[in-house]
């Protein structure tokens, strides 16, 4: 194959840097790149102990959060970052010239699913785990969480049902695999722990079936986890509560103490 970007082209022999945790959009990129035959090295970024307020990792991700990229074989053969996990699959879609159709029809059915995860699945699946995984653990009155408990569960569970339907009769998002399964895989394979039941939607179901067969997924999972030094079920109730500090509340004053700390 040839053409813009292709993987065979010599100038695609560096591999792109992958600044990584093994979590929902962590493995977004992880997909992509397996899937679109990419050499990437994954730069671990430990958000649970703050490793995302290093000065170096802020400069080419302002929002500290990870995915972020390095592509040294950019546009123009110089280096370029993309933050943004969506962003960052648009990129590498066009980079590789797969999995994001240049036809206009083909790739704004593409885009309208990755948006629409980028700013709804995603955030909402986001709050849901929070309100159902973390805050049953910070908050001693249980009563103060419920609202939000709800807010959240429901909401997720209303989108579950958009992609119910959308799937009841073609194979992907975007009829066919795309980065907007790409990006929404990760936000439902776990519904179990999002409140929901797969009874409710077994479209979905056989669809987060059809992509964890994948062997591009397999290895995306095994590379990624492979980053953790200890399994996620095996974290003791100290780091537990660290993490939540790290994680929880941030503020923009505390975001720039975090930065400033970590110069010192
Ligand atoms: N909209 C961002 C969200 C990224 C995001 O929420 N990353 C989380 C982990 S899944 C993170 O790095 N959190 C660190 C922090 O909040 O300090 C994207 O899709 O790239």
């Amino acid at each position: 194959m040839s053409g813009p970007g292709h993987v065979n082209g010599s100038w695609m022999t560096k591999p792109v840097d992958v600044y990584f945790w093994p979590s929902p959009n962590g493995w977004k990129i992880a997909i992509a790149l397996e899937e679109m035959g990419l050499p990437y090295a994954l730069k671990p970024v430990n958000i649970g102990k703050g490793e995302q307020f290093g000065a170096a990792f802020m400069a080419i991700s302002p929002n500290n959060k990870m995915p972020a990229i390095v592509d040294h074989d950019g546009p123009d053969g110089a280096a370029i970052s993309v933050f943004e996990s969506g962003a960052i699959l648009q990129y590498l879609g066009r980079k590789s010239g797969q999995f994001y159709p240049s036809d206009e029809r083909l790739r704004v059915e593409v885009e309208q699913w990755l948006i629409w995860q980028m700013a709804g699945l995603g955030p909402m699946a986001g709050q849901a785990s929070h309100f159902i995984n973390y805050a049953p653990k910070l908050v001693e009155d249980q009563s103060k969480i419920e609202y939000g408990r709800a807010r959240y569960v429901n909401e997720l569970n209303r989108l579950y049902g958009v992609m119910e339907k959308r799937l009841a009769d073609r194979p992907f998002l975007a009829g066919e695999y795309s980065i907007a399964d790409m990006a929404a895989w990760p936000w439902t394979r776990g519904a179990h722990r999002l409140g929901q039941s797969w009874d409710d939607f077994p479209k979905l179901k056989d669809w987060v079936d059809r992509i964890a067969a994948r062997p591009a997924v397999r290895r995306a999972l095994a590379k990624g986890e492979a980053v953790r030094s200890k399994p996620a079920s095996q974290q003791t109730p100290e780091e537990a509560a660290e993490q939540a500090r790290v994680l929880f509340g941030q503020t923009a004053k505390s975001v720039s103490e975090a930065c400033a700390a970590r110069k010192l």
